[in-house]
């Protein structure tokens, strides 16, 4: 080889070496989206947001997040986010596991009826195996997932009258999320299930089209579900949907790895606060979220044991149908998180 062509393959291969290479800082965007189903000031918009402010202020500016709730990035439909996310339609989420599940099955672990009888429950998957399987099946379909934040415990409204077993579900028209396990679930309990997005469902609420619904206590508190007639409130606990704050990879290879490391401690420290936020008024010796719920004249019924068994069994069926579909091996390591919490 002469030593012109020496020269012209080394040139060529210090430049692919340059493409390749280490990410540079002036080459990111002037914004970076986050999509979320619900803004502030519920506690999934905090998450979100605070998210964009820690990253902001941590890196003196220079990466701007913002958040688009609404699902407005694929038009409201909230079971198109995970493959919006993994195309790069959109470049970050703070998304329920509800929401991912129709793309990764595994996430219905946390819709497994009754699988989660409290907080200590929730927290032992979210920070235990099972949380890491859930974020190995997510970098396998090409997201990066960073940490974890809440939604919350899920319960059931319905503005005909008050629920304390399965015979008062019979025939309630009920909105249900785009899970197929959630069909399954108020089937086998005798309601009538109807599968809408979130977007589509308070207008269903406002026009009686529906006659309940099921979400955590703080989305029902934000759209004063009250005033939607929404005036018979369960607290059965049956599920609760935690949030993940997640980056698409190209995006996330796009930053320095200084810069990664800030957007993944900020998930962390961001996600702490939209637990805390996520479970104030519902925990512990402060019930003050559902004091102001029965201040509005809302039946907020509680169960006893017994009649929770109900419920139990009655979902008994669709557990051991989705153990076989989600599998039998992550529901059991659920189990035990959950019986040595
Ligand atoms: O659609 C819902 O019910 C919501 C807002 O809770 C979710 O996105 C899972």
């Amino acid at each position: 080889m002469s030593r012109i062509k020496h020269l012209a393959a080394a040139a060529v291969i210090a430049v692919a070496g340059l493409q390749a290479g280490p990410a540079l800082a002036q080459d990111y965007k002037e914004e970076y989206r986050i999509s979320t189903v619900v803004g502030s000031p519920l506690p999934w918009g905090i998450a979100a947001e605070t998210w964009a402010e820690l990253v902001h202020e941590r890196t003196d500016g220079r990466i701007t997040m913002r958040v688009y709730p609404g699902t407005q990035l694929v038009q409201g439909d909230q079971t198109r986010e995970f493959p919006a996310l993994r195309r790069g339609i959109i470049d970050m989420a703070v998304g329920s596991t509800i929401n991912w599940s129709p793309q990764i099955v595994e996430m219905n672990i946390f819709s497994m009826p009754f699988l989660m009888p409290d907080y200590d429950a929730l927290d032992a998957l979210t920070n235990g195996p099972v949380g890491e399987v859930i974020f190995d099946r997510i970098r396998e379909n090409g997201v990066v997932p960073l940490g974890w934040a809440e939604n919350g415990f899920r319960e059931v409204t319905n503005s005909k009258h008050e629920i304390r077993s399965p015979a008062d579900m019979e025939g309630l028209k009920i909105r249900v999320v785009g899970s197929p396990i959630f069909n399954d679930m108020f089937t086998a309990l005798g309601a009538n299930p109807t599968q809408m997005s979130w977007a589509d469902a308070q207008p269903a609420l406002s026009t009686g089209a529906v006659d309940g619904q099921e979400n955590p206590m703080t989305l029902y508190t934000a759209l004063n579900m009250h005033e939607l007639d929404q005036t018979y409130v369960t607290l059965w606990h049956y599920v609760a949907d935690p949030l993940i704050y997640a980056v698409n990879q190209e995006v996330w290879e796009s930053f320095t790895e200084e810069d990664q490391e800030i957007i993944r401690q900020a998930a962390i420290d961001a996600g702490a606060h939209g637990i805390e936020v996520a479970r104030k008024g519902l925990v512990g010796d402060d019930q003050t979220l559902l004091d102001d719920v029965r201040a509005q004249g809302v039946t907020v019924t509680e169960l006893t044991e017994e009649e929770r068994q109900v419920f139990i069994d009655a979902t008994r069926p669709v557990y051991e149908e989705w153990r076989e579909r989600i599998g039998a091996d992550l529901v059991e390591m659920a189990e035990e998180s959950v019986a040595n919490r």
